[in-house]
């Protein structure tokens, strides 16, 4: 069964991003719970930004999981990639995703690689060099993950935020180049109304390899304020039997709580239907 999530953004930086509550922590996780969610979906500064202990005592307190836990922040507030051409700073990336990723495994939560893949081109590698890079990043932190018995996420973003991986295909066929099992695909419903021929297309494309889904409208405001068609984004992921998260990431469009209530709403009409 597929199950409910909703981001929280505490990234100031961010702000204007497509993230659905924007408040304290606690009383996101409260608002989310009191609407059902199974989940949240964490966007944090850093890793321990909400101490493990507040984390642990507001998921037993509320009964939600922890969906996963995004490293955006490493890009938006310290410009830190997997791609960049300085070692150093390839190594700082790496070691910021690394702590993200001990952070989240504390609550069973897989990390998520998107805008942290960076992009090649410019003044920065060759398209080779960088996927070289990236592929290495991804054995490494997939190894790194699944000691913490948690897998890694890494999500193909639309043409303008990337230039790695715009589609599920791309993403399947770097993730079987990179060799590993630990690393699972995000499907973003949003890039992917950009990128995919078809969305259902794309999903079956990226089947068993999608272990996160970002749940959200063609305009990337929540599901049903745009114009996306989803009953066969729904029947694409009951087909080869996906049961991890439907998680809006979405704007807070018009406020974050409306914003939760009709994810929901839709959530429970598409995915739980009477
Ligand atoms: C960015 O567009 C996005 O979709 C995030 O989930 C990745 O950081
Ligand atoms: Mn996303």
């Amino acid at each position: 069964m597929v199950k409910s999530a909703v981001t929280i953004s505490l990234v100031e930086q961010a702000r204007g991003g497509p993230f659905v509550y924007w408040d304290e922590f606690e009383a996101s996780v409260r608002s989310a719970a009191a609407l059902g969610y199974d989940a949240v979906e964490l966007f944090a500064p850093a890793p321990g930004f909400v101490t493990a202990e507040r984390v642990e005592k507001i998921l037993a307190e509320t009964g939600l999981a922890l969906a996963a836990v995004g490293t955006g922040a490493g890009m938006v507030i310290h410009k830190l990639s997997l791609t960049d051409s300085d070692p150093a700073r390839r190594l700082q990336a790496g070691t910021f995703i690394e702590q993200m990723i001990d952070y989240g495994a504390l609550f069973g939560a897989p990390a998520i690689i998107g805008s942290m893949q960076g992009r090649w081109g410019g003044d920065g590698p060759d398209r080779a060099t960088a996927r070289g890079w990236l592929i290495e990043a991804l054995r490494h932190l997939g190894q790194h993950a699944a000691t913490r018995g948690v897998t890694l996420i890494y999500e193909p973003l639309n043409r303008y935020e990337t230039n790695h991986c715009n589609t599920m295909q791309q993403g399947v066929e770097l993730l079987t180049e990179a060799g590993t099992s630990s690393v699972v695909l995000l499907a973003d419903l949003f890039h992917m109304n950009i990128e995919e021929v078809s969305i259902a297309d794309g999903l079956r494309d990226g089947g068993k390899h999608i272990g996160h889904v970002h749940f959200v409208d063609s305009n990337r405001r929540p599901a049903g304020n745009g114009h996306m068609n989803y009953a066969p984004i729904v029947e694409a992921l009951s087909a080869f039997g996906y049961e991890g998260y439907a998680s809006a990431e979405a704007f807070p469009w018009p406020s974050p709580q409306s914003a939760a209530e009709q994810t929901m709403r839709m959530f429970q009409t598409l995915f739980r239907p009477k």
